[in-house]
């Protein structure tokens, strides 16, 4: 999978896919991420990006001409599946879109920043708007960091055994069960006994009812 970001602060996305899991998947040629400086797209003087929003109010808007020539010039290179724009009041994003997600070829993501991108831009080039919860971000970067985290490990090959994505909280609409490693006792404090039984069938039983418990607890409305 591809996944090319357009921001105006790319320093912002040049760590969070340098380690870990994401790094992993580059290193295995699983997932490419390309970071696209929208201010080399722009024939305006001085590098210019935005600019004051028509009609008045505070905050600055991201000039349609040089977002169209850098999604336009991306566009005869790569064939997108989806042209994401990142957005406080887009779709709020969730397991099941990230899934839904990981199974596409190729992926823009669009990074907002200021008071937004020129509405024109949304209207014609925009096929999915998203945004990962309910408060207010400065810029869309480490939301677009947050998709492509939880997007890049769901790509078949990129987790091994140990940390399969089917045991994660939200992949079967409940919170994962509680982990315990060594020590068995810490400060006189035991590792429930089941998980020392060797009985597999037992254990998972166990962790079942730890997830519907902690679901019901914590998140009542995953198991509506
Ligand atoms: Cl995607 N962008 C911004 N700027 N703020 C947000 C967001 C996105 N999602 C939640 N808050």
């Amino acid at each position: 999978m591809k996944i090319d970001i357009i921001t105006v602060v790319p320093e912002l996305l040049s760590s969070p896919f340098s380690h870990s899991i994401l790094k992993r998947a580059t290193e295995k040629n699983l997932l490419s991420i390309n970071i696209i400086n929208l201010r080399d797209y722009t024939t305006y003087a001085r590098a210019q990006v935005d600019d004051y929003p028509f009609g008045g109010g505070a905050g600055m808007v991201l000039m349609p001409e040089p977002l169209v020539n850098a999604i336009e010039s991306l566009k005869k290179l790569t064939e997108y599946d989806e042209v994401i724009y990142l957005t406080p009041d887009g779709k709020s994003f969730n397991q099941q879109m990230a899934n839904r997600l990981s199974l596409k070829n190729n992926l823009l993501l669009i990074c907002g920043h200021y008071k937004g991108i020129d509405q024109r831009v949304r209207d014609h080039f925009i096929t999915t708007e998203i945004s990962i919860g309910d408060y207010v971000l400065s810029g869309g970067e480490l939301a677009a960091a947050v998709l492509t985290d939880a997007i890049g490990r769901l790509i078949p090959g990129v987790l091994n055994d140990e940390s399969s994505a089917l045991s994660d909280s939200f992949q079967d609409q409940l919170l994962a069960p509680p982990v315990y490693t060594r020590p068995e006792v810490f400060r006189a404090w035991s590792v429930p006994p089941v998980l020392m039984s060797g009985n597999h069938q037992l254990i998972e039983e166990w962790r079942y009812e730890e997830s519907v418990k902690r679901t019901k607890e914590r998140r009542p409305d995953l198991l509506q």
